[in-house]
């Protein structure tokens, strides 16, 4: 049944399009975003291959059969009451009609169609012909559409989008038929998942109708180091369209404004004196600094305009530190998603101001993007606010040996280019992460994920990388951590192990956080911990699923973090911010992981004021260590209120 989908996204898989600069209006550049109410139709055919056989994008969908409106950007599971359509798995259908500004058709002007995000197969058609094809949620791809739009008349754009997961998708998933298909109706089937987060699937982020003059910048790389108290910053600048020799204005200004370094080459070097650096400050009342690269090109008929945020600073590690600025760095952190209400993953502004605040108020300073490349709008408050991110890619739930095909691997390695291109220049991105707990075990592991570093490498040589490792595995049967420059477990000692039992905890972490660092000689981070609590459940003594015995979970691995501490351990990340939806099961209760220290609506458990106290207190010992000794820097603040 889904062999035509297989062959679709085969033969589009070459068409990946490029994407650089975030999209964004400048002195040269429009933005028209074409977000808002879409026309929408699940493909239900058996095959799910009807739009394909009876050409929906060649005319209007309503003409094709019933549709219904659909919010964009939104995940379409949660928006009707239409079980079919929140477990549905195949092709959907979007349509848009726009007219473009009449002014767009007499200037000499390149025009682009960008979606930011929409997963995970995904075809577009403007006017009925394919514009762009992209394999894989979380990250933009985007057309030139100069001479395909219609001025004076509506134009029709249609996207259609298949959530399907393959053993060769990331994340992977299989799709099942069963056994005794008298047992079931006509056409069923399963898709399986190898994680346990909702596949919400649709166009999740904007999408976007921009310009460039025909001369334009395409790219713009920064790479910053410190040398004393200077900061240096390296930049190099990709232009396209030039008709004669191009003049480059590149112009550093500081925070208040003040012009401070100046070039005049594609690519060079500024060195700012007396450099305010980019520093992790969640908790100050100071937004991080940044400085802005505005960048000016023209070649005697044409000229653009763009600027980024750039923030001066270096990240190291060492065998038992992760440095920022040559200090050592505490990660006191959390897993997320973007999961939220009925958007599912769609991107929303009220809850991405709402995450920030509440990291500020629970004195988080770090995150992962755990388990896919988050909004770009997300990465620019994580600067401006000085969060530091792990970016990681979509690679989670890697468990079978189909999952390391060289199909994979190609996909991976396009992963990886496509997250590192789009974030490169982030001071907030401190860490890649390639993966979330693959099956390391498997020999066919070593290879795949020495190819994946490598090539991460190779993208960015100045951050470290890292592989999430699934640690409850003994180190000497893992095949890939080696590869990575910071070892990140994520261990449930008495809730998958040892399920009731909290004694274990102190013996069972420490030993294992021991082992890790003895065997990789790294710096090691607990990524993932945690239990499932079921808000306002209370039991003494305290029983899982209780918001008790989440406190105590945290609490006995809060006095193993405390030990290691000073040795090689340098960050602790609760598994999660915030409750998530997952797939239906009969182990979650309402299709929920509740390991949430929030509840999906963003309300605090009791835990949530246990790890505002512990990481506020950890934030201000640490700062006067720092003001002391310079041991461990974790704010950059003065002075920070204990909760
Ligand atoms: C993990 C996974 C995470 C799950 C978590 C859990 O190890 O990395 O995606 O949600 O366990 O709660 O089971």
């Amino acid at each position: 049944m889904f062999t035509q989908t297989l062959i679709h996204l085969l033969i589009f898989y070459v068409l990946k399009s490029d994407c650089m600069l975030y999209t964004k209006g400048t002195e040269s550049r429009e933005v028209r975003e074409l977000g808002g109410i879409w026309q929408f139709r699940a493909d239900t055919s058996d095959g799910r291959n009807l739009g394909f056989e009876k050409q929906w994008y060649t005319r209007p969908l309503a003409m094709t059969g019933d549709v219904i409106d659909m919010p964009v950007p939104s995940s379409f599971n949660d928006i009707t009451q239409d079980r079919m359509l929140r477990d549905f798995v195949g092709w959907v259908w979007y349509e848009k009609n726009f007219f473009p500004p009449r002014t767009w058709k007499t200037a000499k002007q390149r025009i682009f169609l960008k979606f930011e995000s929409a997963h995970y197969n995904s075809i577009v058609w403007l006017n009925g012909k394919q514009v762009a094809a992209h394999e894989g949620g979380h990250l933009p791809f985007q057309a030139e559409v100069t001479h395909l739009l219609n001025f004076g008349y509506s134009n029709r754009l249609t996207a259609a989008i298949n959530n399907t997961l393959t053993p060769y998708t990331l994340p992977p998933g299989t799709i099942t038929y069963p056994k005794h298909q008298s047992h079931y109706p006509k056409g069923y089937f399963v898709q399986n998942f190898q994680t346990d987060f909702f596949n919400y699937a649709g166009i999740h982020r904007p999408v976007k109708l921009y310009t460039t003059p025909m001369l334009y910048i395409s790219d713009i790389t920064v790479v910053t180091k410190i040398s004393g108290t200077t900061g240096i910053v390296n930049y190099n600048i990709r232009v396209e369209g030039a008709s004669s020799p191009v003049t480059y204005t590149i112009r550093l200004f500081d925070a208040e404004g003040m012009k401070v370094a100046v070039g005049q080459k594609a690519s060079g070097q500024l060195n700012v004196s007396n450099a305010h650096l980019w520093w992790p400050c969640t908790m100050s009342e100071h937004p991080a600094y940044l400085y802005t690269l505005k960048v000016k090109i023209e070649d005697g008929s044409d000229e653009d305009m763009y600027d980024v945020a750039v923030g001066i600073r270096t990240v190291e590690v060492t065998k038992t530190k992760f440095l920022i600025n040559g200090k050592p760095f505490y990660f006191l952190g959390v897993g997320k998603h973007e999961d939220a209400d009925i958007r599912g993953k769609g991107l929303d502004y009220p809850t991405m101001i709402k995450d920030l605040n509440l990291m500020k108020w629970l004195g988080i300073n770090s995150f992962r993007t755990s388990h896919y490349p988050y909004a770009e709008e997300i990465m620019d408050l994580c600067d401006r606010h000085g969060i530091v991110v792990i970016d990681e890619s979509t690679a989670v739930g890697m468990k079978t040996v189909d999952n390391f095909s060289d199909t994979t691997l190609q996909h991976h390695l396009a992963v990886m280019e496509e997250l590192v291109t789009r974030d490169k220049n982030h001071p907030s991105v401190v860490m890649w992460s390639v993966a979330n707990e693959p099956n390391a075990t498997l020999v066919e592991a070593g290879a795949y994920f020495k190819r994946v570093v490598d090539y991460t490498r190779t993208l960015d040589g100045t951050r470290p990388v890292t592989l999430v490792t699934g640690g409850n595995l003994k180190p000497e049967f893992d095949n890939a951590a080696m590869y990575g420059d910071v070892i990140c477990l994520n261990t449930y000692f008495s809730w998958y192990g040892n399920p009731g039992r909290l004694e274990v905890i102190q013996y069972q972490a420490s030993t294992n956080l021991r082992a890790w660092f003895e065997k990789f000689q790294r710096p090691v981070i607990q990524a993932e911990y945690g239990s499932d609590a079921l808000p306002g459940l209370h039991t003494d003594p305290p029983m899982m699923f209780s918001e008790e015995y989440q406190i105590d979970l945290l609490t006995e691995y809060f006095k193993v973090f405390d030990e290691v501490r000073s040795e090689f351990f340098v960050g602790e990340m609760i598994w999660n911010f915030a409750d998530f939806s997952t797939a239906q099961t009969n182990a979650l209760i309402g299709a929920r992981n509740m390991k949430g220290i929030l509840t999906r609506q963003r309300q605090p458990k009791s835990a949530a004021r246990i790890i505002k106290k512990r990481y506020y207190q950890i934030g201000n010992t640490t700062v006067q260590t720092h003001n002391k000794e310079s041991k461990i820097y974790i704010f950059s603040i003065k002075s920070i209120p204990v909760a």
